[in-house]
Order: structure tokens, then C-alpha cells, then sequence
């Protein structure tokens, strides 16, 4: 089976690059310079018309949106118990994806590119502050489920490496996030896996050869 991720550095690309590595997985990364806009490069926009990252191409398949690619990885690689096992379990699992993807995401986009939603003179300020609002909901509900526990569930699972990237994104802004101390708590945990320290330092080569280029 060939495994090809596409992946933006900074994006949330980063989740299925964790946990195709908590799975041991045998794959391949693709880089997209965003700077560059070569997420709208005609060939890419073959394989990804919505001209986003993550995308996982199996054996020339391509799968996009980080709920299925989570999904499947777990599916694909269930020594790594990325889902718990219990059904309802998985389930509750499936849903914490689904609210970074759709409940979290969307608002740190808007926080990174304010007239994507608002091109009105004088907004970006305004679409900021409710961003940051709605963001701030999202993470406090986040911190009183990781209270007093190390993962979301058991042990750690994809939604952690998902949540992991929600959180590092927000705090790549000009943001107080320190009134989400189990949250941080999480965070710095997250960062001493081997999997993310292997993304962090992948991470800095891509930008290191992305900057030399430009
Ligand atoms: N719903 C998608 C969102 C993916 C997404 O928004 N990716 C951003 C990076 S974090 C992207 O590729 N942006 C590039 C663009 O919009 O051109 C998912 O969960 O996979």
C-alpha cells in the first residue's frame, strides 16, 4: 500500500503526520509551499479541487478532510488504537474530530485571515474579536474535559493529535491562552511524544528549505 500525505507546514496537515506516525505507517509527504499558493497549482487542485491540506493519497486514491484521514489511519493501523475500541467510545471520539475540524478550525482561520470571511474597510479587527470569542468558548469546554486527565480518553488517541493542533494554532497568534491550564498541560505533554517531536523537526526543515527558496 502507498501512502502519500500532502502537507503544509504551520497547517493542520500536521495531525495525520502524528498519527500515521503513532501507527508506524510507511509514508510519504508531499510539501506545499502556501506561500506560494501551490495548494492552487493546477496539478494539486486535480487531486484537491477544495486547494486544502491535509490530503491522503492511498494507493493513487485521494481522500481529503482530516476526519476521514483520521479514520481511516485508525481503520487501516488498529494496533495504534487511534479510536478507542468500545463503539460508543469511538464514536465520542469521531465527535471531538468533528468539532476541531468544524467547531474550532473555522475561527483560527479567520483569526489567520480575517477578509476571507469580511473584506468590509475597518472589520478585521471586529471578525478578530469574535473569532478570538468563540475560539476562547471552544477551548474552555476542551479544558474542563482534559481536566485532571492526561488524554482525552484513556490513552491517547487521533483526537488528541487534533485538539493538539487547534491549541498550537491558537497560540501561534497574539493570544493570553494561559486561563487553559489543562489545555496547556496537554499541549506540553503532546509535544513530548516522539511522533509530534518528529513532526516539530520536519516541520522546521520544510520551513528552513521553504525559506532558502524563496
Ligand atoms: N475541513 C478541512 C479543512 C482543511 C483546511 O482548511 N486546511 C487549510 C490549512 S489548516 C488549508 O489547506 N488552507 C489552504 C487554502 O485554503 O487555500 C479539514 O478538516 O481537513
Amino acid at each position: 500500500m502507498e501512502i502519500v500525505l500532502y502537507y503544509a507546514p504551520i497547517a493542520c496537515s500536521l495531525v495525520p503526520f502524528v498519527t500515521l506516525t503513532e501507527a508506524n505507517a510507511k509514508f510519504a509527504v508531499r510539501t506545499l509551499n502556501f506561500r506560494k499558493a501551490q495548494q492552487k497549482s493546477a496539478e494539486y487542485l486535480q487531486l484537491n479541487p477544495k486547494h486544502k491540506v491535509p490530503l491522503l493519497v492511498v494507493d493513487g486514491q485521494p481522500l481529503s478532510e482530516n476526519v476521514a484521514i483520521q479514520i481511516w489511519i485508525a481503520r487501516n493501523f488498529p494496533q495504534a488504537r487511534l479510536l478507542p475500541a468500545d463503539p460508543w467510545q469511538e464514536l465520542k471520539a469521531i465527535s471531538l474530530l468533528s468539532w476541531c475540524s468544524s467547531g474550532m478550525h473555522p475561527y483560527l482561520s479567520r483569526l489567520n485571515s480575517p477578509p476571507r470571511v469580511c473584506d468590509l474597510p475597518g472589520s478585521e479587527e471586529s471578525v478578530r474579536r469574535l473569532a478570538k470569542e468563540q475560539l476562547f468558548e471552544n477551548y474552555k469546554i476542551a479544558d474542563d474535559m482534559l481536566s485532571g486527565r492526561e488524554h482525552f480518553f484513556d490513552h491517547s488517541t487521533a483526537a488528541d493529535a487534533h485538539f493538539f493542533w487547534c491549541f498550537r494554532r491558537g497560540s501561534q497568534f497574539d493570544l493570553d491562552l494561559s486561563q487553559f491550564a489543562s489545555c496547556s498541560a496537554h499541549f506540553e505533554r503532546m509535544k513530548s511524544r516522539p511522533s509530534v517531536q518528529k513532526l516539530l523537526a520536519y516541520e522546521k526543515s520544510v520551513q528552513a528549505e521553504f525559506s532558502s527558496a524563496a
